[in-house]
């Protein structure tokens, strides 16, 4: 790879909403993951350990953590060609607004596009956690002649709410395409055939399956343009169904972990499935890298503490405390008497220098991190988050809402927004 010429495109969010608040102040694929990567570093590392090296980055806006990000991992030798290029909705003679789906956002940069020499487009989605060769499903779409590639995994049918399902013959070509079915008639109308379902590997024969849309397409260039020469909005709703009965559309099985991090739930579940005993995504592969931003942090210190699959980013700092079953980010500061259990601390961005906490302890402003004390369960931590001692956050049989301090539940999960402050003694 490439004999092809392959762009990719990854499509890094709409308005952020389902993330929110962790998109309140970033962009989606600038979102925190696992300690310390990005979620944007997953389709890229992808990319560039599948030999493609020529990668856009379609966002909605443009945040400084996101540019710097990009500028600071991804830095390309002059003699090979590969870019990570972010275009963020830009108001053009044509249009002034934001972009309105995945289809939109894709015909609107096709300008851009077009100063790159390329063949086959790769379209992926910017929030989700799996590791895939993508020069697998190119060469499956080359040998096949296919027009439009769909990675397709299969998922039992009491879980495929919320994704596309694709009906195929046995030669993986794709006679049906329905975009997020909820009638139980019409998902069962869509389970793969015996042959297939006998052909994979993975699946517990029990059940029915259906081929779920990865979101992720191969499209040959020319019927990308052909495709986005009208009004539609989106890929999966209008896009690939109307692609359906003019051109050759196929399949990609993949049966490897894949999961969609695009809620809080998915994000905050996602995360913690890497602090078990084996988890479903291994960032251990040294294979297959995940690569970030070099911080040049030192190693974490812990002193006295009990530590219970935790997985802890560098430069923390942990003293006498007790953490289960959660994911703690880069320069974590975590004091004294603290009980951590199901928790993603997402860490922070820079340490205080010792004025600056003299100065807080003037003001009766808490420290960056936790302070002593505190009882965390059932919580995302955003970056910079300064909680007070003997802080408890639970969720408890809350509700989804806005609590004390802008503290907030979303999708039954416990929320501290980036760069807030939790006086001591809280209760939540
Ligand atoms: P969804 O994930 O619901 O379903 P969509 O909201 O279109 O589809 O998002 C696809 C990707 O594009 C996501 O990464 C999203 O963040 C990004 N995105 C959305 N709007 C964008 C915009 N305006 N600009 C830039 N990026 C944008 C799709 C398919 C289903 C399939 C699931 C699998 O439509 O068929 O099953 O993905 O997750
Ligand atoms: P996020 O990770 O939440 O998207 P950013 O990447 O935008 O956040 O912010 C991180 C950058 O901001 C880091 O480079 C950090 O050094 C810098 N930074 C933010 N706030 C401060 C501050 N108060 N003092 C020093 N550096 C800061």
């Amino acid at each position: 790879m490439p004999a092809y010429n392959v762009i990719s495109v990854i499509m890094g969010g709409g308005r952020g909403t389902r993330l929110y608040p962790l998109t309140m102040e970033r962009c989606k694929p600038a979102v925190p993951l696992a300690g310390k990567y990005r979620l944007v570093d997953i389709p890229i590392s992808n990319c560039l350990n599948s030999g493609l090296n020529r990668i856009f980055l379609l966002t909605q806006f443009h945040t400084a953590s996101l540019h710097r990000h990009i500028q600071n991992t991804y830095r390309f030798d002059p003699f090979g060609g590969g870019f990570v290029d972010i275009l963020s909705a830009e108001q053009t003679e044509k249009s002034a607004d934001w972009y309105q789906g995945t289809a939109d956002a894709v015909r609107r940069n096709l300008q851009h596009f077009r100063n790159f020499p390329h063949d086959i487009v790769l379209i992926l989605s910017g929030d989700q956690l799996y590791r895939m060769d993508y020069a697998k499903i190119v060469e499956q779409h080359v040998a096949t002649g296919a027009d439009v590639t769909i990675a397709a995994i299969p998922f039992p049918t009491s879980k495929v709410e919320g994704l596309g399902l694709m009906r195929v013959n046995d030669d993986l070509s794709i006679a049906e395409f329905v975009e997020k079915p909820k009638d139980p008639a019409v998902i069962n109308s869509l389970t793969l055939s015996p042959t297939l379902e006998a052909s994979l590997r993975h699946v517990n024969k029990g059940e029915k399956h259906c081929l779920a849309s990865m979101g992720i397409y191969v499209f040959n260039r020319k019927t990308l343009n052909d495709s986005l020469a009208n009004t539609m909005t989106d890929f999966g709703k209008e896009v690939i169904p109307s692609l359906l009965a003019g051109k050759k559309l196929y399949s990609y099985i993949f049966e490897g972990y894949w999961e969609d991090i695009g809620t809080v739930k998915a994000f905050f579940d996602a995360n913690l499935a890497l602090a078990q005993p084996l988890p479903p995504f291994n960032f251990f592969d040294e294979e297959d890298p995940i690569y970030t931003t070099e911080n040049y942090l030192p190693a974490s210190k812990v002193n006295k503490c009990s530590l219970d699959y935790a997985v802890i980013g560098d430069g923390s700092i942990i003293e006498d405390s007790f953490i289960r079953h959660s994911v703690i980010g880069i320069r974590s500061f975590v004091r004294n008497g603290c009980h951590l259990e199901d928790v993603v601390m997402m860490g922070a961005d820079f340490y205080e220098t010792p004025d600056e906490m003299a100065a807080n302890e003037k003001t009766g402003r808490p420290n960056i991190g936790l302070g002593y004390n505190c009882r965390i369960s059932g919580a995302i931590i955003d970056k910079n988050a300064r909680i007070g001692n003997n802080v408890k956050i639970s969720l408890g049989n809350k509700a989804d809402g806005t609590y004390a301090h802008g503290v907030m539940i979303r999708d039954g999960v416990v929320v501290v927004p980036k760069g807030c402050t939790v006086p001591g003694d809280t209760v939540i």
